[in-house]
C-alpha cells in the first residue's frame, strides 16, 4: 500500500484501513491491525506501568500501596485501573492516538467519540474477563460502541490473550437476569435474558450458550498491535498461567452522533453524559469535552482532526438512460 503523509501538524503518519480490512471487520466482529502502535510508544507505556507497580507514581484518586509496601502487596492490588485518561496525561494520550482513531474514523466513524479507558496489569496467576459483550456495559443510541485493544507484551493463551466468538458480532445485546441492571435488548419479543456475563466460570455465566453456537477464536498478538471490536459481539479471556505479564490499554470509542447514557456509573444531567466524553475526530450535533490534559483532537484541533469538507457534496440521485446516476443539485444548475 502507498505510504500516506504526515499531514502538517499530525504527529503519526496516517491509517488507511483496506476494503479487506474492513470486511473482516464485518465479517469476523474484530479486525486485527498489526503495528499499529509503535514500539517507542509501547515502551512508554510500560514504563509508566511498571512505575505504578512499583508505587513510584500515584494514581490520582486511588489508595494504592506505596513504595515502602511489600511486592506482593502492589503485586495483588494491580490488576485493572478503569478511566485513567481522566486523571493522567498519558492515558488520554493514548486513548487519542491519531492512528487508533484513523482505523476508528472507517469502521465507526467518520465522527468519533472517545468514552472509556482501562489498563490490564494481567500479571502471573491474574483472573481473566468470562464471555461479555461490551454494549451490555457502555450503552449507546443508536449502537455504535467499538473496542480497541492495544496489546502492550505479547499475548499468547497461556498469558491470557482474547478470544472470539466469530458471528456472535450480529446477536443482540442480552439483558441479565438480575433485576437490577435495565440494559440489553428488551424490546425483542423473545429474547431471554442471561445470568452471570464476564464470569470467568462458564457454568455460571450463561452468555457461554450463546458463545457455544459459534466458532471460538483465539487471537494472539504482539506489542503494537491493536484489536478492534464491535460492542456486540461475544469475547473474553483467559487466567494468566504464565510467568509473563499481559498488559493491555483499552479504549471504547463511539460514533459521534450516538447519545451515550454512560458515564462510568458516575452522575451526569439529562438524558446522556455526550458533554463528558472527548470528540475525537470528526463533528457532531451533539455536546463533548475538551481533553483535559490537551491532546490534540477534533475537539480542540477541528482544522486538523475535524470534518472533511468535501466541496460539492450535496448532490440528486436522479435517473439516467434507466439507471441513477449523481448529479449536482437542481438550485446549483439554476444557478449555473
Ligand atoms: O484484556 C482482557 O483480558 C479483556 C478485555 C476485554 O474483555 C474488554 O476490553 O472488553
Amino acid at each position: 500500500m502507498i505510504a500516506q503523509p504526515v499531514l502538517p501538524g499530525r504527529t503519526h503518519e496516517a491509517y488507511r484501513v483496506t476494503v479487506a480490512e474492513y470486511l473482516r471487520f464485518k465479517e469476523q466482529g474484530y479486525l486485527v491491525v498489526p503495528g499499529l502502535v509503535a514500539q517507542s510508544e509501547v515502551d512508554e507505556l510500560n514504563a509508566h506501568m511498571d512505575d505504578i507497580l512499583a508505587g513510584r507514581i500515584r494514581v490520582p484518586g486511588i489508595d494504592s500501596p506505596g513504595v515502602d509496601a511489600p511486592a506482593e502487596e502492589r503485586h495483588k492490588f494491580w490488576e485493572r485501573l478503569h478511566m485513567p485518561h481522566r486523571v493522567l496525561e498519558i492515558h488520554e494520550r493514548f486513548m487519542l492516538h491519531p492512528r487508533i482513531i484513523d482505523v476508528l474514523e472507517a469502521l465507526i466513524g467518520p465522527d468519533v467519540l472517545a468514552l472509556q479507558t482501562m489498563l490490564f496489569f494481567k500479571q502471573p496467576g491474574q483472573a481473566g474477563q468470562g464471555f461479555h459483550q461490551d454494549a451490555y456495559y457502555i450503552p449507546t443510541q443508536p449502537d455504535t460502541l467499538c473496542g480497541a485493544w492495544l496489546a502492550l507484551d505479547r499475548a499468547t493463551e497461556e498469558n491470557g490473550c482474547l478470544w472470539f466468538a466469530v458471528g456472535s458480532q450480529n446477536e443482540p445485546i442480552y439483558p441479565d437476569d438480575d433485576g437490577v441492571t435495565p440494559n440489553g435488548d428488551r424490546t425483542l419479543a423473545d429474547i431471554k435474558p442471561i445470568v452471570g456475563a464476564s464470569n470467568p466460570d462458564p457454568e455460571k455465566n450463561t452468555l457461554s450458550q450463546i458463545a457455544a453456537k459459534y466458532p471460538q477464536v483465539k487471537v494472539e498478538a504482539e506489542p503494537g498491535d491493536v484489536v478492534f471490536f464491535g460492542g456486540h459481539v461475544i469475547h473474553w479471556s483467559l487466567g494468566n498461567v504464565s510467568q509473563r505479564t499481559r498488559r493491555s490499554f483499552v479504549g471504547h470509542y463511539c460514533n459521534a452522533r450516538s447519545r451515550v447514557p454512560w458515564n462510568h456509573g458516575m452522575p451526569y444531567e439529562g438524558d446522556s453524559a455526550n458533554s463528558l466524553h472527548i470528540l475525537a475526530r470528526g463533528a457532531t450535533h451533539l455536546p463533548y469535552a475538551q481533553p483535559r490534559f490537551g491532546t490534540p483532537c477534533a475537539a480542540n484541533r477541528p482544522d486538523l482532526y475535524g470534518e472533511r469538507v468535501v466541496p460539492d457534496r450535496p448532490k440528486s440521485m436522479m435517473p439516467s438512460n434507466g439507471f441513477m446516476i449523481l448529479t449536482p443539485h437542481l438550485k446549483d444548475v439554476d444557478e449555473n
